[in-house]
């Protein structure tokens, strides 16, 4: 992305564990930098600065006072926290780079993209790659875990509680999104994506058409009707060969070469102002494989 090489990129670090409402995403952060995050950002020729962890309010043990929304207080007080970081980190005309925890986290990042959007007239286009669609709502989630839930949130759909994050909704629009790399889909998540006609790829679609085919599908309609695009980079999204170390593995998933033309093709569309890194969950990894992949598919989209 060469237009962006004379930015300044923040790294935040953001050790979140409350929406999968378990441990291990919480070292994910930590598990990115040893994997040489910063170095390889350096190598492709930015500068970065380590802006530290966000501190995440509550613990696991917390008395989950609904089922349905597990740990929301504790997410929504760290999710605005997170909102500030992005937003000042863009205010500053930086790349804001979020560093997770797990993908409730997309809550904070994007309220804080889609707040600077708003106050500075751009218009915010959201690329999601991810095994799930991450859009159930209270109603529709088997678990109550968040961070099933953070796409349908960011659209409006769900509860007030998490729709609300930041003192507005919705943050996006589903015709400015494109979701990739789906495999595992909730029935609940399959109604709502049919009902908004949301743009969806799944995994299948890859396989049958190639991913540059449904690569240049989902960004030709993106780049007509948006001008800032935040990325929203699930590790799940990869075939559990490469990354096993993810909260909920999925078979099938992008080879190295897939995320490799995925990733570029992204980047060519010049666009791409924010990203976050999600699900890294070092405790089921294997040596760290899963935290070097992720570092290498950063390489692949900002170099
Ligand atoms: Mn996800």
């Amino acid at each position: 992305m060469a237009q962006l090489k004379n930015k300044i990129i923040d790294l935040i670090g953001y050790p979140m564990n409350l929406g999968a409402n378990r441990y291990g995403a919480e070292l994910g952060p930590a598990a990115l930098r040893i994997a040489g995050i910063k170095n390889c950002l350096e190598q492709c020729g930015y500068k970065v600065i380590d802006k530290g962890d966000i501190t995440v309010h509550g613990k696991i043990e917390d008395e989950n006072t609904n089922p349905k929304l597990k740990n929301y207080q504790n997410i929504v007080l760290s999710s605005t926290n997170l909102a500030e970081w992005v937003e000042n980190s863009l205010r500053e005309s930086r790349f804001p780079l979020v560093l997770g925890g797990d993908h409730s986290m997309a809550l904070g990042t994007i309220a804080g993209v889609s707040s600077f959007c708003k106050k500075n007239k751009k218009r915010l286009g959201v690329i999601w790659i991810d095994a799930h669609a991450d859009m159930n709502t209270d109603e529709t989630s088997p678990w109550g875990n968040i961070h099933g839930m953070p796409l349908a949130a960011s659209l409006g759909y769900g509860n007030n509680i998490l729709t609300g994050i930041y003192g507005f909704s919705n943050k996006i629009e589903p015709e400015n999104c494109g979701l990739i790399g789906i495999r595992d889909v909730d029935d609940g998540e399959q109604a709502l994506i049919n009902k908004l006609n949301f743009p969806a790829y799944t995994m299948e679609q890859v396989r049958k058409k190639g991913i540059a085919e449904v690569t240049k599908e989902m960004l030709n309609r993106l780049i007509k009707n948006v001008d800032f695009i935040h990325v929203s980079f699930d590790i799940d999204s990869i075939d559990p060969e490469l990354a096993p170390g993810v909260g909920t593995t999925v078979p099938n998933g992008f080879n190295e070469d897939e995320t490799n033309i995925l990733m570029k093709m992204i980047a060519e569309t010049g666009l791409v102002n924010s990203l976050e890194i999600t699900e890294v969950n070092p405790i089921l990894d294997i040596k760290n494989i899963s935290s070097e992949f992720a570092v290498k598919a950063v390489s692949f989209l900002m170099r």
